[in-house]
């Protein structure tokens, strides 16, 4: 069972203190046990005998026995609560990490809510499982079978009213515990419901606010927050019920000990005193019983998180890093592509089919065609965000998959399509990929990402903090920030996803001049919209469908290839210009146009 494996494994690390702890609790639950005979023998020989001596010499012992007990209790709290943490500590770094080793494929299979969820709320479950335990399931059992024993040994004839009431409580508790077992069940998923709403929401805020679907989403959320209250009053109303249950059947209990043990006391079958301490056991059974049935409870909940924290865990990442670098880190950044074939998991036909191109060090190689060509995947497999199923991919004749994460890192940089910031200062975000580097290096690259200017306005410059995700900077902004990010590391080979989309012209057009300078013989691979972006670059690969369909410099192409063409047609035309192709080359109101065009399909992804 995967609870049972997932507290076994960690319980390895913790095993001296489990074992403390449960030698804490065998002395409190000990001395719990040992006070009610205690105040039995004060009552029968004590004050029956009028033994003052006996009552002060039993009375101190009973004192020193409850402080005893409440600093062994105590200490058993405090470690059976370090030793939950821990365990939980644990669990959820290794769930973190395994996230962490996921490729990007499985991480999307299970989606970020539920990779959270588990790493959260579930560990939570689990480790307030091990708290409960550590605190309740050695002292309830000893409680009740060390309470049985003492209670008889009190007095056997009233045996039977124990058996009765510990049946009555047990089957009421149990009865209410199963009626409420299915409500938490459901309780899990509607947390997990209105956990995905709102996330979508807060997620997609612009684009409900774009197309006015407050509401609809309102109404959305209005649903799942009343379906988790009518679940909520349904659990509510069985709590309700379940605390005066319980307090009738102790009380019934207790008035039928005084009654039935009131006739032994005045046959002369027991003393008072003796009824006191079974009275006393018998609470302490039941308590027992209770916290018993409590802790059962929590099980199934717990093995439901524990379950899905195995799943997780057990999910193999498909690509695998070499520990150790087994070959040099690429020097030139030459990248080659033969024969790729890469189709996603499932889906029928490939997105990239049997790609060959060569990208040299100190040129440019642009990467153009329709949306959901395939060009993004096609950027990823070079970073090994997924493997492809033919072919190779290699720099300087290294396989990707052969080099470590770090080489990899130092070898290639991405310009991501969907540029993403952390949560920090301006600074910290441009460093991500150089701890190292000086605030000169890191204005450098931002007077070549063209993003000086506006980094100067903020008062605080570099120091200007960040939202997660870059919501403080505008899609534009953002962009440079991620082209100047790329710069500051330095890699051998430059990644541009669609990283000049929302530029306008001119700034495009600057910063493809100060490019080449600050990228200094380093392989650069340019995915782009606008043919203006590319024209000048050493070779235009022309892709559709997965496949290259026309390569060659923006000249040749515009003379022999039909799709190319086609693109060149379709931007001019977007821009109401004329027919002269040489043109859009140059003229920013075509640029523009597209620009614009684009841009707002931009703030509405
Ligand atoms: P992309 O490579 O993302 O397409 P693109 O970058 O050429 O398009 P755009 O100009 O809009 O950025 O996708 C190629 C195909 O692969 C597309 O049909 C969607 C599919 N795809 C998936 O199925 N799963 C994925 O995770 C990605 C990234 C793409
Ligand atoms: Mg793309």
């Amino acid at each position: 069972m995967a609870l049972i494996s997932l507290a076994l494994r960690h319980a390895k690390t913790y095993w001296v203190f489990i074992v403390f702890v449960l030698v804490l609790q065998l002395l409190s639950t000990m001395a719990l046990l040992w006070l009610p005979s205690l105040n039995a023998q004060i009552i029968d020989r004590g004050i029956a005998l009028g033994d003052t001596d006996f009552i002060w010499r039993t009375g101190g012992i009973m004192l020193l026995a409850s402080f005893g007990q409440l600093a062994v209790a105590v200490a058993a709290v405090y470690f059976g609560a370090r030793t939950a943490m821990g365990f939980g500590r644990d669990l959820r770094r290794e769930v973190y990490r395994k996230v962490d080793s996921l490729a990007t494929l499985e991480a999307t299979k299970f989606g970020a809510g539920t990779l959270i969820t588990r790493g959260t709320n579930d560990v939570q479950q689990i480790q307030m499982l091990v708290l409960m335990t550590l605190n309740f399931m050695v002292s309830a059992p000893i409680m009740m079978i060390g309470g049985i024993i003492m209670a008889l040994r009190e007095d056997a004839g009233l045996s039977w009213l124990v058996w009765v009431s510990v049946s009555v409580l047990a089957v009421i508790v149990g009865f209410l515990v199963w009626a409420l077992l299915p409500l938490f069940r459901v309780m899990q998923d509607k947390v997990d419901a209105i956990n995905n709403v709102l996330r979508e929401q807060i997620m997609g805020i612009r684009v409900v606010r774009a197309f006015v679907r407050e509401p609809f989403e309102t109404d959305r959320y209005g649903v799942a927050n009343r379906e988790i209250t009518d679940v909520s009053v349904k659990v509510g109303n069985i709590f309700v019920l379940m605390f005066p249950v319980i307090m009738m059947v102790l009380h019934l209990a207790t008035g039928a000990v005084l009654w039935f043990g009131g006739y032994r006391v005045a046959d002369g079958d027991i003393q008072v005193g003796s009824l006191t301490a079974f009275l006393q056991y018998l609470m302490q059974i039941l308590m027992a019983v209770m916290m018993g049935v409590f802790m059962t409870m929590m099980i199934p909940r717990a093995v439901v998180c524990a379950e899905r924290i195995r799943e997780l865990l057990d999910t193999k990442s498909t690509l695998s890093f070499p520990e150790a670098a087994t070959l040099e880190t690429p020097e030139a950044g030459r990248v080659v592509f033969e024969n790729v074939t890469f189709g996603f998991p499932g889906a029928e036909k490939p997105v990239i089919k049997n790609v060959s191109f060569a990208a040299e060090p100190g040129k440019t190689t642009a990467i153009i065609g329709s949306t959901g060509a395939g060009k993004t995947v096609l950027l990823n497999l070079a970073l090994r965000l997924y493997d492809p199923q033919q072919g190779s991919i290699t720099v300087d004749g290294a396989p990707v998959s052969e080099l470590t994460r770090d080489q990899l890192a130092d070898t290639l940089s991405l310009v991501p399509q969907r540029p993403y910031m952390f949560s920090g200062t301006i600074g910290s975000n441009l460093r991500f990929g150089r701890t190292a580097a000086t605030d000169e290096e890191l204005w450098e690259a931002l007077r070549v990402a063209q993003g000086e200017d506006f980094v100067r306005e903020r008062e605080l410059g570099l120091d200007e903090p960040v939202s997660q995700g870059g919501t403080s900077v505008s899609g534009g902004q953002r962009q440079r920030l991620s082209i100047a990010r790329a710069l500051v590391s330095k890699p051998k080979v430059y990644l541009f996803d669609d990283s000049f989309s929302a530029l306008d012209v001119a700034t495009d057009a600057r910063l493809r001049a100060a490019l080449p300078s600050a990228t200094q013989g380093a392989t650069t691979i340019i995915v782009a919209q606008r043919v203006s972006t590319i024209t000048d670059a050493d070779q235009i690969l022309v892709i559709e469908g997965g496949e290259i369909v026309g390569r060659g410099t923006h000249d040749e192409l515009l003379g022999s290839n039909e799709v190319y063409q086609e693109i060149v047609r379709s931007q001019l035309e977007q821009a109401e210009a004329d027919d002269d192709q040489e043109r859009i080359a140059f003229d920013s109101s075509a640029g523009a146009a597209t620009a614009a065009a684009y841009g707002a399909k931009r703030e509405v992804e």
